[in-house]
């Protein structure tokens, strides 16, 4: 349908509220500081953005809200990180110039497709 958000923005893999931490910007370790946020997939990105309320997977937008931040996922590398952090259902994000994130959900099969999605992107982009 016209105003599917498929046909309005053809690249957008997946959006979802996650918990998330940055650990280290360009290899420099920083100090966690847990903060709900608004994630997209889109194209090769990662993209964050701030105050999520309200927003839902169906109602959310390209250009709703500026991103708060945005990661390049050529190149980079997830795993599992329960041993990073007293949290369950954690997986850390590296990209190629060394910033590091933790994402977290309490609901382990939403952070297990997030960690597939994400993964697929990266892999593809690895081909390319
Ligand atoms: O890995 P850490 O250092 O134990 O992480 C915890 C701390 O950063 C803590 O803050 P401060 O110690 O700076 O006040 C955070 O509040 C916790 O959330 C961090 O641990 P978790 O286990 O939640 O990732």
């Amino acid at each position: 349908s016209p105003d599917s958000t498929d046909s309005l923005s053809p690249e957008l893999e997946k959006a979802g509220l996650l918990n998330k931490t940055k650990i280290a910007e360009g290899g420099r370790k920083l100090r966690k500081n847990w903060n709900p946020s608004w994630v997209v997939l889109v194209g090769n990105s990662l993209v964050f953005f701030k105050d999520p309320k309200s927003q839902t997977p169906s109602s959310w937008k390209p250009g709703n809200s500026r991103p708060e931040s945005s990661v390049d996922l050529r190149g980079a590398q997830l795993q599992w990180a329960d041993a990073l952090s007293s949290r369950k259902n954690v997986f850390k994000l590296r990209t190629i110039t060394g910033n590091e994130f933790l994402l977290q959900s309490d609901t382990e099969s939403l952070i297990k497709e997030w960690y597939g999605t994400i993964q697929s992107v990266i892999n593809r982009l690895d081909r390319e």
